[in-house]
């Protein structure tokens, strides 16, 4: 599928060129290919310019498709017979779909994508693409670590530029209620602006590891009124240790929900620093008598249980009742029994120094 779906948009890209070649180089087409080679040299030149460009569009789509099929954002419908190597393709131009129209499922396919970023991936995440390109926020490709694959994330390039968003909560279509396994490697939507998605802690950890970085988190309730806190150095460990959660210094006026509010009681139990992560399926917690992930449906660092869970059940009301305190809550702020209606957390380095040398951005 994910040939004839690329493949097709190379053919219609690549119509144009091949129509151009037959009006300024007629020759072309004839068996005296050498000397029309020579006299069409330069615009020879620009349309294995452009069929190279479109190749590399084409190896883009292919990478979007596999991306989207790999984590199911779509369900994969079944195939024409394709088993082209977009790699090693010099005759991309071919429509495999042998009714020679898209079908209804193509049309299903072809909702919009994200766009894949460059074909080699130069930043290790989106501070050094913002620095390098000032692109408009939305979903890029980077590449934490030299040795990983590349991976798909949300660039916030407003607010200063440069931020990388590990978690968005936006309208509640995503359940964050989920196993290990998928909070281990991300879940929820990577399309549009305002999908909400988990990154993943794999992706978190390499994103996260070499500290000096600074973590914001921004909140709206539901009359949209938005805060904000910041965290120096937020970092998770790894899955062996089960993305124990560290941070240092604390900013902000949505009070520091992590460590916990009020009083020695409520820190003891509350304060996130240092605490495993646990899910449904993974209890590590420090709560002996029960599960606070499943109390309050969702993955997170808990202790016994917690005074902040962007992670919990949304609720469309704000102010919730119920057995758990399990709302989107951000306790430091709204309390305990308030979800909150937009929550983002995002990263950049510490030091964030964008092209024009202005400094650390509006925070
Ligand atoms: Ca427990």
């Amino acid at each position: 599928m994910k040939t004839d779906i690329a493949a097709w948009d190379f053919f219609l890209k690549l119509m144009p060129v091949l129509l151009l070649l037959a009006l300024v180089c007629p020759t072309m087409a004839s068996s005296t290919q050498l000397s029309a080679t020579d006299s069409c040299g330069p615009e020879v030149a620009a349309l294995k310019r452009s069929i190279r460009k479109l190749e590399n569009k084409l190896l883009i789509g292919t990478w979007q498709v596999e991306h989207l099929q790999r984590h199911k954002y779509f369900l994969p419908f079944q195939p024409v017979v394709s088993n082209i190597k977009p790699e090693t393709d010099t005759d991309p131009g071919v429509n495999h779909n042998s009714s020679g129209t898209l079908d209804s499922s193509d049309v299903t396919v072809m909702e919009p994508l994200p766009p894949a970023g460059n074909l080699i991936v130069h930043d290790k995440d989106c501070s050094e693409l913002f620095d390098r390109l000032r692109p408009p926020s939305g979903f890029y490709r980077i590449r934490p670590k030299s040795h990983q694959e590349p991976f798909l994330v949300y660039c916030d390039m407003e607010d200063g530029g440069g931020w990388t968003v590990f978690q968005k909560r936006r309208h509640g279509k995503v359940d964050f209620n989920r196993d290990w396994v998928d909070y281990r490697d991300g879940f929820g939507d990577f399309k549009l602006w305002n999908d909400e998605f988990w990154l993943g802690n794999e992706h978190i950890y390499s994103l996260l590891s070499e500290g000096n970085n600074l973590v914001k988190i921004d909140l709206m309730d539901w009359d949209g009124q938005r805060n904000y806190a910041f965290y120096e150095n937020f970092r998770i460990t790894n899955e062996a240790d089960k993305y124990r959660l560290q941070y240092e210094l604390y900013s902000g006026k949505a009070g520091d929900a992590l460590t916990g509010g009020g009083g020695m009681v409520e820190h003891w139990s509350t304060c996130l620093s240092g605490m495993q992560f646990s899910t449904r399926d993974q209890d590590n917690d420090r709560y002996l008598q029960g599960s606070c992930a499943q109390e309050n449906k969702a993955g997170w660092w808990f202790n016994r249980c917690h005074a902040a869970n962007l992670n919990g059940k949304f609720y469309r009301t704000g102010k919730y009742k119920g057995q758990y305190d399990d709302g989107v809550v951000w306790g430091t702020w709204k309390g305990l029994w308030y979800s909150l209606r937009h929550t983002t957390m995002k990263v950049r380095p510490l030091v964030f120094l964008d092209v024009t040398g202005s400094g650390a951005g509006e925070i």
